[in-house]
């Protein structure tokens, strides 16, 4: 693969397959996932948070009651290949479709993915309402601090100092902000009854995550309220760094700022 340099700035081209293919280290395709092979970049975190939440809808044996609502970003490239029912929203309104579908079907499992742009910045009311109502649905954040789909643009969630397509000094706070810490906003609403920030940077975190997806699920069907489960997820190519840097690259900039960890659980 050839490496442009330009001052101060390293560039990875993506126009072109790498040198040498991926290869397949062990299948790890879920039973939800009709074709196994995605289109998102190497290293993604996304599918790994993909494959928890199915995962978990499986464990509990909801798959047949289950209605997923998408929001758009790389993560709806899962939209074509599920095996459950899922409905596409307009950007940042899954929380509001979700809400109509489990009203009109309360029996059913309603389960909304949304990215960091789609759900902080580009309907946060939506979120911040259905929360607030106590709405019975679960909706899962997957958090990479950038609009990965559209080139790595800054973000509600960008931390300061992170190194965006429009933030190339890094976001600072004069110019661009603070980040919104969007699962410690939830927390505080009444209608929250489960809260939590997981990763998929390590294989404890994967595991950890997916003990937060079960017991989110758990708590819709406990008709208990809102549940909300944020992900942090690497992006390699939105943060412009190499593939194998992007779980510290998390670890030391997202997960310093987003804490992973339960933050409400009124049922224990
Ligand atoms: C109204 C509207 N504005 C902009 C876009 C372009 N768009 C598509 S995906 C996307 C980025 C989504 O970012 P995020 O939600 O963080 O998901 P990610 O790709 O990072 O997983 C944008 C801005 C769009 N489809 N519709
Ligand atoms: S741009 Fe980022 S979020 Fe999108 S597929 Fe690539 S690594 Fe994943
Ligand atoms: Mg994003």
């Amino acid at each position: 693969m050839t490496r442009i340099e330009i001052e101060g700035l390293r560039v990875i081209p993506t126009d072109q397959p790498p040198a040498e293919p991926a290869r397949l280290v062990d299948d790890f395709t879920p039973d939800l996932i009709d074709v196994g092979a995605h289109h998102l970049c190497p290293g993604c975190g996304e599918p790994i948070a993909m494959r928890s939440a199915l995962e978990a809808v499986s464990e509990l044996g909801l798959v047949q009651r289950t209605i997923a609502v998408f929001g758009i970003g790389c993560y709806t490239a899962f939209s074509n290949n599920l095996d459950v029912e899922v409905l596409q929203a307009l950007h940042g309104r899954a929380p509001s479709l979700a809400t109509g579908v489990k009203r009109a079907k309360p029996d059913t499992t309603v389960l909304t993915i949304q990215g960091d742009g789609d759900m902080v910045n580009e309907g946060l009311q939506e979120v911040i309402h259905a929360a607030a109502r106590g709405e019975n649905i679960t909706c899962v954040m997957l958090n990479n601090g950038v609009f990965g789909e559209t080139g790595g643009h800054l973000t509600a969630t960008t931390v300061i100092g992170q190194r965006t397509k429009n933030t190339l000094e890094g976001r600072n706070a004069s110019e661009h902000g603070y980040p919104i810490l969007l699962s410690n906003l939830i927390a505080q609403l009444e209608g929250a009854a489960y809260v939590a920030r997981g990763a998929v940077n390590t294989a404890g975190n994967v595991a950890r995550t997916k003990k937060m997806l079960l017991r989110a699920l758990e708590t819709q069907q406990a008709g208990a309220g809102f549940s909300f489960v944020e992900i942090l997820t690497m992006c390699p190519t939105g943060w412009f760094i190499e593939t194998q840097e992007a779980p510290d690259y998390l670890s030391d900039n997202l997960a310093s700022v987003h804490a992973t960890g339960i933050l409400k659980d009124t049922a224990s």
